[in-house]
């Protein structure tokens, strides 16, 4: 029988990566795990909340309050963090302004509790993604500056995918790994260790409904992979979208507009987080010009363009094909 590893050996065996850590966090890496597995259950009954218990906003059968799924993510995930410890901030897509816990910890978190939310009434993939970062600031109360650090200062980053199965995958700066959960013993478990991207793939994955509003450069590079006969794959869960394209090989593209130069992803729970991953998997993000990483965020929901994926793929959307 194979050797089955859990997540929470996993954590405790790497903590040894950190000489002199105090273990704020692995416990913090702990809470995102118990989260996950809330919001995985909760995701999986998500139709039948909607259609059989009443819709959000409504009272469920034992009168209580319904909350969307993506307000309950956030809820959790903040309630989680601040029982924890560790971090004394958060920012997160469903909260215009940083969220204080006000108890000295050592980290500030971004978050986008549950991505890809339009999908959660189609039974669809959804997924969370986090990012977490040293505080630097020395006043009582972490500052807008902790946030606005650029993404190559990440000290972690991961994801949760709500999916045909539900896996977390994180990083420290030490390589990926993927941790699926076994529903049966309610256990994440080690199935993708030292996660490596291929450095070229036949998977593109962009919104084409927008292709006229995309640069010349965008369309001609959309317009080189048709022509090579690859694979056009869009979820519209970028989770879901760049989990399938780091394990197959692709590029995942949400490009500027004429009407939104920026595009659509945000810079500080979306693109830098998954930018993280995939550098530590071997690939390449930038916004088409610049390396997502080194990009220094100016707000706290800011959005960015994004060319995500196989290293030879977004270079090749940056040369316009
Ligand atoms: P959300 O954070 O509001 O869910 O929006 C982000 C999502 C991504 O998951 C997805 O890749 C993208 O928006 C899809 O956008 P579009 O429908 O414009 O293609
Ligand atoms: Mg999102």
């Amino acid at each position: 029988m194979p050797e089955i590893k859990t997540l929470s050996e996993f954590i405790v065996e790497r903590q040894a990566d950190f000489p002199g850590s105090t273990g704020d966090l692995s416990s913090l890496l702990t809470a995102f795990r118990l989260a996950a597995k809330i919001v995985s259950r909760e995701a999986n009954k998500a139709g039948l909340m909607a259609d059989i218990l009443g819709a959000a906003g409504n009272e469920n059968v034992q009168g209580e309050q319904q909350q969307k799924l993506d307000v309950y993510a956030n809820n959790l995930f903040i309630r989680m963090m601040r029982t924890q410890g560790a971090v004394c901030a958060v920012a997160s897509e469903e909260n215009d302004d940083i969220v204080h816990f006000d108890n000295g910890g050592r980290y500030v978190v971004t978050m986008d509790p549950l991505d890809g939310s339009s999908n959660i009434d189609v039974n669809v993939s959804i997924g969370t993604i986090f990012s977490i970062y040293q505080r630097i600031s020395t006043g009582p109360k972490a500052t807008l500056e902790d946030f606005l650090q650029p993404g190559s200062a990440q000290v972690a980053a991961g994801y949760i995918v709500y999916g045909s199965s539900t896996m977390l995958v994180y990083s420290t700066g030490h390589g990926v790994n993927g941790f699926t959960l076994d529903p049966s013993i309610g256990t994440f478990c080690l199935s993708h260790p030292g996660m490596q991207t291929p450095v070229d793939g036949t998977i593109f994955s962009v919104n084409e409904g927008n292709l006229y509003d995309f640069s010349p450069g965008v369309q001609h590079y959309i317009d080189s992979c048709k022509k090579q006969k690859m694979s056009a794959r869009y979820i519209g869960s970028l989770v879901a979208d760049f989990h399938r394209n780091l394990l197959k090989g692709g590029i995942y593209l949400y490009p500027g507009t004429q009407n939104a130069p920026k595009g659509k992803l945000r810079l500080l729970y979306e693109a830098n987080p998954l930018a993280y991953l995939v550098e530590q998997a071997g690939g390449m993000a930038t916004d088409g010009t610049t390396r997502i990483l080194e990009l220094k965020p100016t707000e706290l929901h800011q959005r960015c363009p994004l060319f995500i994926g196989s290293r030879s793929m977004v270079e090749a959307a940056m040369k316009g094909g």
